[in-house]
């Protein structure tokens, strides 16, 4: 039987009470209000980010936070661990039937702690793996000389070809037959593009590397049966859980029943201790969410929004690299408008559009410079936007971008963001009652 979430009034012994907050932290709450208002006041364009459901944000705020419970369901280091044995499991089998995986781990805190227990499973310190190169789109936990994964392995990146600006598969081969990597990685923070899972696999066949793909960006897609999966073809898989999936800010993987014991223990006891069961419980009710038919709709709208907001963008001069897009991102080049990503992401946030500037494949300019920016479609495909709202939006973005300033008083500013607000009080997140 169903049970009901506790009146209001009980609310404070099950979970969150948002007036029990206001009387202890004003200003903490006050936090929570005027982020709330920022959410809803603007356009939210960051590729990585999305709008989670009142039930995932509630599983976060409930007394599971209070557990310890090192260990996996069934052999935990600590007592009074039946309850969350029980919403762990729940995660564990729901991950697993989502993604037609054989085995799951829902206890990384988050894409890069999945990413370290990768490492920590299959190599050994001075050990090489092949990568893309963060430059190139990949991500920091890749190889990056900055991170854990660059400083105590030996990194080789790869990249895109400067034609296609797609994976440069070729120079993949290469590299992996030069070099003999133990791992070899699919996947990155600014692919727009699908990446060919069977060529990574039978490449790693034949060097001998374990396949590993770090979905974390796509991995919502996969879940909506939008774009092929991964997991037929890689050893592991690791994602987050907040991007397009539109769970919690947490990482969870998943692998083959041969990695199984090497992974669990990678994750725990070397890399981890306690879990966070409140957003374990978030995971499990975010894998129920996205195993819905409307979640595959919501999956197949995130892609055609961003196709299409990619080609109006094209069609105003904005060039999106690769020529367009097959995901829920787009990495626009602003070489060609003479403006740069810091810039532009400065100009964008006075007019209320929220999006990050990003490195475009062999970028002349520093990171913090940059000469693109990097918009996706997670949330506004969220707020329901379809793709008309794409192409008022992709005017948005160009007129702020070449015409606006960073100042918030400047007229073109304040003239988009009036359209921003009027498409954002069409199109509302989290809408009142
Ligand atoms: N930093 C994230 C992104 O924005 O893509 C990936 O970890």
């Amino acid at each position: 039987m169903t049970r009901e979430f506790p009146m209001p009034s009980d609310q404070t012994f099950y979970g969150s009470d948002f007036e029990a907050l206001q009387g202890v932290d004003p200003d903490v709450a006050e936090v929570l209000l005027t982020e709330l208002d920022r959410i809803r006041g603007g356009l939210q364009l960051i590729a990585s980010e999305n709008i989670s459901s009142p039930a995932v944000l509630t599983a976060l705020g409930s007394t599971l936070s209070n557990k310890y419970a090192e260990g996996y369901p069934g052999r935990r280091y600590y007592g009074g661990c039946s309850e969350v044995d029980k919403v762990e499991t729940l995660a564990i089998e729901r991950a697993k039937d989502l993604f037609g995986a054989e085995h799951a781990n829902v206890q990384p805190h988050s894409g890069a702690s999945a990413n370290q227990a990768v490492y920590g499973a299959f190599l050994k310190p001075g050990d090489t793996f092949l990568a893309m190169s963060l430059p190139m789109g990949g991500h920091l936990t890749h190889g990056s000389k900055v991170s854990f994964s660059g400083k105590w392995f030996n990194a080789i990146g790869y990249g895109v070809d400067k034609q296609t600006e797609d994976i440069d598969y070729d120079q993949v081969a290469e590299l992996a037959r030069e070099h003999r990597p133990k791992l070899i990685c699919a996947g990155g923070s600014a692919i727009p593009r699908l990446i060919d899972f069977e060529f990574f696999r039978n490449l790693a066949d034949e060097v001998g590397a374990i396949f590993w793909v770090d979905a974390a960006h796509f991995i919502g897609l996969v879940a909506g049966k939008a774009i092929p999966s991964p997991v037929p073809h890689a050893d592991v898989v690791t994602f987050t859980t907040h991007k397009v999936l539109r769970g919690p800010r947490s990482g969870a993987l998943v692998c083959t029943a041969e990695h199984a014991a090497a992974l669990d223990k990678a994750v725990f006891p070397m890399m981890q201790g306690g879990p966070q069961m409140h957003t374990i419980a978030a995971k499990a009710v975010n894998f129920k969410e996205a195993a819905t038919a409307e979640f595959a709709r919501y999956a197949a709208d995130v892609i055609a929004n961003s196709k299409q907001l990619a080609a109006s963008l094209l069609e105003l001069g904005v060039r999106p690299t690769t020529g367009g897009t097959d995901t829920h991102l787009s990495l626009l080049d602003l070489q060609g408008i003479g403006v740069t990503g810091r810039d532009a992401e400065a100009r964008a946030d006075a007019a209320g559009i929220v999006l990050n500037k990003n490195a475009i494949p062999f970028d002349p300019q520093k990171p913090n410079v940059a000469s693109g920016i990097r918009v996706g479609t997670p949330s506004v495909t969220t707020q329901g936007m379809g793709v008309e709202q794409m192409r008022q939006i992709a005017a948005l973005i160009a007129r702020a971008v070449t015409e606006g300033d960073a100042d918030p008083d400047h007229p073109v500013s304040k003239e988009v963001r009036a359209q921003v607000t009027d498409l954002v009080t069409r199109f509302p997140a989290y809408p009142r009652g």
